[in-house]
């Protein structure tokens, strides 16, 4: 018996949740940036277990765009995930669009009761069908895991819902439509927005928000959207929103995730190689991925 810990890497190359695009490219430039060899650096025991099967078929006619396609990738990816998490691996998701965190999701959950999800992004990726403005999937996938929208997506490996509204925490969010707003409001949900980081910082913040989760979930699964970067520091995402978490924040953040031991999961996502200058949105990905998994400065 060895006692490496463990760590498998899954792609998947999505751009059929939105409709920039080159996202599909992003598990390709996050490897390209050295992910592989961070992990083995850091000691890992690392198996790559390539990339989930993405169609190229986009029937953006459909209200909610590509809807069969993206639920035959949830449920692939439910069950990639399902696998890894049961062969002792931890699963590391590379998107893609962030409707990946659908399937992420469902195959995490299938092992913890109270599975806790920080979203750190941007967005809220809380539409339902009723309340997006676009009909992009990317732009669901928290509600879809709370067990609000597509009955073909809530319904995915059985459990719904997959997420208790009061076991997510969201931070980074500065764009957030109507309807997330007020699904936020009612279910509860804590949000640290851009004006929270600002007053507390970030410290503060992640101290806060493990304290919050260690005592009601019996894992966390991280959903990093790097589009929650400022776009001077990831540049290559489909939906850059000004006045974004810094490099430097994102990484104290990581470390002390890292720090708290209660990360079970983790998925990068909606790196776009195409918008980016010199992949520097998948070296950030991967400089992040580093700290999240105990890298430290010295
Ligand atoms: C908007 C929508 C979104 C990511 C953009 C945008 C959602 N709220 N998510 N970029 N990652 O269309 O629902
Ligand atoms: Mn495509
Ligand atoms: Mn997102
Ligand atoms: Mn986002």
């Amino acid at each position: 018996m060895y006692s490496k810990r463990k760590v498998c890497i899954i792609g998947v190359p999505m751009d059929l949740g939105q409709t920039r695009r080159g996202v599909d490219m992003g598990p390709s430039a996050i490897r390209y940036a050295g992910l592989r060899e961070k992990l083995e650096e850091l000691n890992f025991d690392v198996k790559d277990h390539g990339n989930i099967y993405v169609s190229h078929y986009h029937e953006l006619e459909e209200s909610l765009k590509n809807l069969t396609a993206v639920t035959e990738v949830s449920k692939a990816l439910a069950i990639m995930v399902d696998d890894v998490i049961q062969n002792g691996f931890f699963p590391l998701v590379l998107g893609g669009d962030h409707s990946i965190a659908i399937g992420t999701i469902a195959g995490v959950t299938k092992h913890y009761q109270n599975t806790g999800v920080i979203w750190y992004d941007a967005h809220g990726d809380l539409n339902t069908p009723k309340t997006s403005p676009s009909g992009n999937i990317h732009g669901m996938p928290l509600a879809v895991s709370m067990g609000l929208g597509h009955e073909q997506l809530t319904t995915i490996y059985e459990r719904i819902p997959k997420i208790k509204a009061e076991n997510i925490v969201i931070i980074g969010a500065r764009s957030l439509d109507k309807g997330e707003k007020e699904l936020i409001k009612e279910k509860n949900i804590k949000v640290y927005t851009m004006h929270e980081v600002d007053r507390l910082g970030m410290a503060a913040v992640i101290t806060e928000t493990i304290d919050y989760l260690k005592e009601r979930v019996d894992g966390i699964h991280l959903s990093l959207d790097l589009d929650s970067l400022d776009p001077i520091d990831a540049p290559g995402v489909g939906t850059p929103v000004v006045g974004g978490l810094t490099y430097r924040e994102s990484h104290l953040a990581m470390e002390m995730l890292a720090e708290s031991g209660l990360i079970v999961s983790a998925e990068f996502v909606e790196v776009n190689p195409i918008l980016d200058e010199k992949n520097k949105t998948a070296e950030a990905a991967v400089a992040l991925i580093g700290s999240l998994f105990g890298e430290k400065l010295l």
